[in-house]
Parts: C-alpha cells; sequence; structure tokens
C-alpha cells in the first residue's frame, strides 16, 4: 500500500521536459563541497609541518587524536601482529579482493607505443612509475582495510619502489592506527606506515619530515610524488593545496550510486543497492532513474522495510532524505542513459533489458555495474576492479584509480643525421615564424649551415 512506501526520498519528474545538458544538469542537484571554510586551518598545519617538521605532527596528534608519539613509524612487529590476529574470514576476503584487484591492475599496465618515421627516425612512448607514493586512510568512524587494498594494488602493479602509508593514531589501539588497517597493509607487503591522520599527514608526504631529534633515518618520512585516498573535509583540502608539489588522485566527496532501471528490474535488488551506498555517510545520494512510475513506486515500498530494518537506519535515512537522493523519472531509456550521462555517477547500475548494450551508451560514471547480480557492493570488495572513484560530478573528465595514476608517459625521440636532415628545412621554416632563429640554427649547425 500507499501507506508504507518510503516517501521522504523526493522525486524529481523529467517526464516531457527535454531539458539541454546544463538544465540537465542544474536539475540533478549534489551537495557543495566548501573547501574554503577549512582553507585557512589547513594552510596553518601546512605550514607548521614545513617548519616544524615532527614537533608540528607530535603537537597535533596529541591535540587531535589525544596520543604522544615520539615518531610516526609503526614498528614491524605491530604489523605482523596485527596480521596475526585477523579474523581468519576477513583475512580470506582480503586475500580473494587482493587477487582480484591484482589480476585486473596487471591487466592494465600500458605497453610502449612506437611510431616509424623515414629514415630510421623513431618516437617511443613509455611508461614510467613514480618513484614513491603516499596512501591516506582514514581512521575514526570508517575504518576500510578494502581501500588499503584498492590504494596500494595499482600503485604496485604499476612498479612503484616505494610506497607508504599513513592512518590516524588510534587511542583504544595504544596510537597506532586501527589493527585491521595494519593486517591489510601487512598483508600486501606494505613495510612502511605511519601513525599519522588529517591534513598534517598529507603535509608530511608532500614536503617530507626529518627524523626526530636522536631518532634512526628510517623515523623520516621522506617526500612522496603521488598522495591518494580518500578523507575528511580536512584532508580533502590539504591535497588540493599540496596538488602541483606531489600529484593527487580524484578528490573523493561523499559516495554515490545512481541506478538505471526500467519495468524488468528487481525492486528489492534496487532499494538494498541504495540502502548499501546510503550507510556510508548522511551525506550519501542514492538516485534511481526510471521510466517506470510502478518501479519506483515498488522500490519505495521496499525501501520503506529495508530502509528501517538495516544496521545504520538513521544514516540510512537522512541519505535518502536529503536533496542528493532522488526517483528521477524519464520518458524512456534513451532519455534515462542521457541523465546518467549528464550526472557523471560515481557508480552507475544498470537494470535494464539489454542491460549491457545500455551499459555500453554509457559515457560518464566512475564504474559502471551491468545487471542484476553486478551489486556496486561486490565493486566496493571484491569484484577485482577499483573503489576509489571520482565523486561530485567529476566522472566527466576523472577515472576511477588504476595503474596509470601511479605511472608517466615518457615520449623518447631518436632521430639520426639523415632523418633530421629530412625535416629540418621545417624546423628552421617554424623556428623563423615563431621569431626563435636560434631553434632552427641549433638545427643547421648539424650541417654547415646546408640541408640539402
Ligand atoms: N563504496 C565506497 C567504498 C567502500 N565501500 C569501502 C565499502 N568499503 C566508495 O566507493
Ligand atoms: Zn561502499
Amino acid at each position: 500500500t500507499a501507506a508504507s512506501a518510503f516517501a521522504s526520498l523526493r522525486t524529481i519528474d523529467l517526464r516531457g521536459t527535454r531539458l539541454d545538458h546544463a538544465r540537465l544538469k542544474a536539475a540533478l542537484p549534489r551537495p557543495e563541497l566548501n573547501f574554503d571554510t577549512a582553507s585557512e586551518v589547513v594552510e596553518g598545519i601546512i605550514g607548521r609541518v614545513r617548519a616544524e617538521g615532527f614537533a608540528a605532527l607530535s603537537d597535533l596528534a596529541a591535540r587531535f587524536d589525544g596520543v604522544e608519539q615520539e615518531h610516526t613509524r609503526v614498528p614491524a612487529q605491530a604489523l605482523a601482529r596485527a596480521l596475526e590476529e585477523l579474523d581468519p574470514a576477513v583475512r580470506a576476503g582480503l586475500e580473494e579482493s587482493i587477487r582480484r584487484a591484482r589480476a585486473f591492475a596487471a591487466a592494465q599496465v600500458p605497453g610502449d607505443t612506437a611510431v616509424e618515421y623515414p629514415n630510421g627516425a623513431r618516437v617511443v612512448q613509455r611508461w614510467s612509475p613514480v618513484r614513491r607514493v603516499g596512501l591516506y586512510v582514514p581512521g575514526g568512524l570508517a575504518v576500510y582495510p578494502s581501500s588499503v587494498v584498492m590504494n596500494v594494488v595499482p600503485a604496485q602493479a604499476a612498479g612503484v619502489g616505494s610506497l607508504a602509508l599513513a592512518s590516524p593514531p588510534q587511542k583504544e589501539f595504544g596510537g597506532l592506527p586501527h589493527p585491521t588497517i595494519l593486517a591489510a597493509a601487512a598483508l600486501l607487503g606494505v613495510e612502511e606506515v605511519h601513525a599519522m591522520g588529517g591534513a598534517q599527514a598529507i603535509a608530511a608526504f608532500a614536503y617530507g619530515v626529518p627524523a626526530p631529534e636522536g631518532g634512526a633515518p628510517n623515523l623520516a618520512i621522506e617526500p612522496v610524488d603521488v598522495v591518494t585516498g580518500p578523507g575528511n573535509l580536512f584532508v580533502a583540502t590539504a591535497k588540493r593545496l599540496v596538488k602541483g608539489v606531489v600529484g593527487i588522485d580524484a578528490e573523493a566527496g561523499p559516495t554515490e550510486i545512481a541506478i538505471l532501471a526500467d519495468a524488468t528490474a528487481t525492486p528489492a535488488y534496487v532499494a538494498a543497492d541504495m540502502v548499501s551506498q546510503a550507510e556510508h555517510d548522511p551525506h550519501a545520494a542514492s538516485v534511481l532513474v526510471t521510466d517506470s512510475v510502478e518501479l519506483a513506486e515498488a522500490v519505495r515500498v521496499e525501501l520503506a522495510t529495508q530502509a528501517a530494518a538495516t544496521k545504520h537506519a538513521e544514516r540510512v535515512h537522512t541519505a535518502l532524505s536529503g536533496p542528493q537522493s532522488a526517483v528521477v523519472l524519464v520518458d524512456g531509456i534513451e532519455e534515462g542513459i542521457r541523465v546518467c550521462n549528464t550526472y557523471a555517477a560515481e557508480h552507475l547500475e544498470i537494470h535494464t533489458r539489454d542491460a549491457a548494450a545500455v551499459a555500453g551508451r554509457i559515457t560518464a560514471a566512475g564504474a559502471i555495474f551491468v545487471g542484476d547480480h553486478s551489486p556496486v557492493s561486490l565493486g566496493d570488495y571484491c569484484a577485482g576492479s577499483n573503489h576509489v572513484l571520482p565523486t561530485s560530478g567529476t566522472a566527466a573528465y576523472a577515472s576511477g584509480l588504476n595503474v596509470e595514476t601511479f605511472l608517466k608517459a615518457i615520449q623518447v625521440i631518436d632521430y639520426g643525421r639523415e632523418a633530421l636532415r629530412e625535416v629540418g628545412g621545417h624546423v628552421v621554416a617554424l623556428s623563423r615564424a615563431e621569431d626563435l632563429p636560434a631553434h632552427g640554427d641549433a638545427v643547421l649547425v648539424r650541417f654547415g649551415g646546408d640541408l640539402s
């Protein structure tokens, strides 16, 4: 009955509208991340870490995490012990997750690209890993060992030689990061883990921190080339501010699921998947795009029971009732595809006839989950794909974490004398046109001024 439907999930009725791209985008709202509020505080923290080194880290750890630190480095025995004490079922789950993620990441490693030009000239693009990366893993409420897997595996597959992990010190674990985080690191063979959190961890990775006074050299934090990993507003702001000094992955806002469904979808599955991402965060977005009013109603009925029965019912209720979540009614699946491409969801599920064909027409999404039996939660843990994905509409231009995040493409130019002679006249002409004659002269000097 209508009375037991989940009513506080709003409806955006686009039927009959045919909005253009910009209007459609505005009709599918997202919460705005306000970086300005945190910027001043975070700039102060970054400045302190650069100026004071470990003294700043230990002061901030005392203030924000309530722990006293002599250094940030997690001892090797603590990593080994966390792995020994890890629940066997969780260990088996992580191992399968790692196996599948490694298989996919290994297949992503790109090969060289070479082109031959006349007279034996060759231009090659080859890939080289960054030297060192810093991976941030949040602590606090959200303890995600799965995110350790998702960040570490592509970096290792890319061939990154030096890999450090940071996670906030936890008072209840003697000032170390959460033990499942340590266990996941140990399982992956990560040896360098630092108990540090927040903006100060990002600053430490970007600029490096010398070992504390009198400490062993391995207590230093060497600067990295790339920082990845999710975090709160302060972490995200810090990543924004150090970008340019280091590379960063996409900014991670609250998680999102969009589901494109027609009348053939199973309401219980659709509702369960909306609830599953809503349980992350009261700001999480669950969006159902459908051309079937009947399906929408049936999903609301399912949501009423499922959202009430789930462990994090309050968080889920808040997320589903927020302005960021909605049922979007469209005139047909064709229009639904356009809506999804405009929304550019972090996660997009396709529950339609010919789901694979519909999926093939999606041009903007962090990841696409095809059909009734590919729920997002599978991808969160064990599909083989990565769960660090672009949020907040950034899937319009950004990609999920993958091997290339940790690689640089280097172009190699290899011309011999005859090959240079052949094209040299064009270099000279173009250099004159740009009023940079020394460029042309650099070619001519090799031929005594005569290219013929
Ligand atoms: N759905 C989250 C990832 C995650 N889920 C971690 C469970 N653990 C963002 O893609
Ligand atoms: Zn999730």
